[in-house]
């Protein structure tokens, strides 16, 4: 059980000497929610087994629980047979990938979030407009791959300020930079910031390309970090996102911050000497996690959860238009 309370929170000094503070929001965005939704529907529409290209979203329990259900989880195209079935993850593909798709004649179902798809038309039309884009991100990461492959001769990578010094442009007038969406909004601020400093007529990107839910997030464990003897994190060990919330944790105050995939990972030396706990989650993290991790808490003596609101959310995705047409054509919309 929790109870709420609204901003600002602040333990009172007749609080107990232990406390649980949740913060909120925490858990599943709208492009998770549609891109977890969309293999469940896929699989109950052309029955298993259907292809996923990559994790769907960067959580072992979300792969694991679909893969159960009959969902096949590969890292390439070529793995998947001809004419099959396959989802594109919430992380985005480049254009090779689609291209691959239609040669091998497979049947695509793209749940790239659409936030991320705003990116790949921003990296487009600054390419097209020729500009030398700087898309701030991390190496190797899906989404990164998949934007940079929008515009691969106009995209360069640059991880953090110390990488600015070594940018090379064709013309200093004509440079943009995007980011990745899950990455930390101070770091990010600062990368931009020397960037800037180089190439003073730097062009930003139309709008933020930090999702509204990693904003949300950040802001929330930013919230219930600085009265924190420990800070939990809920979420999977390659998620951009949950990763950033633990940096954000311990720069906002926190004594001590872990990530732990689920409540059988939190060593229970962790508590020793600990009043306060601070719980939070990952964009990709069924809500299930945290309920254990908020009972492991109450088993060994820590009260009910106060959940500590920082921004509400209510944005909802519609699902991929290829699966809503399939669906409407069996009649199941
Ligand atoms: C898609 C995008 O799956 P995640 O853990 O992914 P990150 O990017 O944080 O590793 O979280 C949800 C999500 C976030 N961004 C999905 Cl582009
Ligand atoms: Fe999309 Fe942001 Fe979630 S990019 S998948 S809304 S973390």
């Amino acid at each position: 059980m929790t109870t709420d309370v609204g901003m600002p929170s602040v333990l009172s000094p007749e609080d107990a000497e232990r406390a649980v503070l949740l913060a909120a929001p925490r858990g599943y965005c709208a492009g998770v929610d549609r891109a977890v939704v969309t293999v469940e529907k896929a699989l109950d529409l052309y029955g298993a087994p259907v292809y996923v290209r990559k994790q769907i979203v960067h959580n072992k329990h979300v792969v694991a629980d679909l893969e159960s259900r009959g969902a096949v989880f590969v890292e390439e195209i070529a793995e998947v047979p001809q004419g099959a079935t396959v989802v594109f993850s919430a992380h985005g593909v480049s254009p090779e990938v689609h291209r691959e798709s239609a040669e091998r004649g497979l049947k695509t179902i793209d749940a790239t979030c659409p936030l991320v798809t705003k990116v790949h038309h921003e990296a487009r039309r600054f390419a097209d407009d020729d500009y030398d884009i700087l898309l701030i991100g991390h190496e190797g990461h899906e989404e990164v791959e998949g934007t940079a492959g929008e515009a691969p001769d106009h995209i360069q990578l640059v991880q953090s300020p110390a990488d600015v010094p070594g940018i090379v442009v064709r013309d200093p007038a004509r440079v943009a930079w995007l980011s990745q969406t899950t990455l930390s909004v101070d770091e990010t601020l600062e990368t931009v910031a020397a960037i800037r400093e180089r190439f003073p007529l730097l062009l930003d990107p139309p709008s933020d390309d930090i999702c509204y839910a990693t904003q949300n997030r950040q802001l929330a464990v930013k919230e219930i970090s600085p009265d924190a003897d420990l800070v939990i994190v809920v979420g999977s060990a390659n998620s951009s996102n949950s990763v950033r919330l633990v940096e954000v944790a311990l720069d906002a105050g926190a004594k001590t911050a872990y990530r732990v995939d689920d409540v059988t990972e939190i060593d229970e030396a962790w508590l020793e000497g600990v009043s306060t706990v601070s719980v939070t989650s990952g964009a990709s993290v069924p809500e299930v996690l945290v309920e254990g991790v908020l009972a492991f808490l109450a088993e060994r003596g820590y009260p009910d959860a106060r959940a500590v609101h920082s921004a509400e959310e209510s944005l909802v995705f519609s699902l991929p238009k290829e699966l809503r047409r399939d669906l409407k054509a069996a009649g199941r919309s």
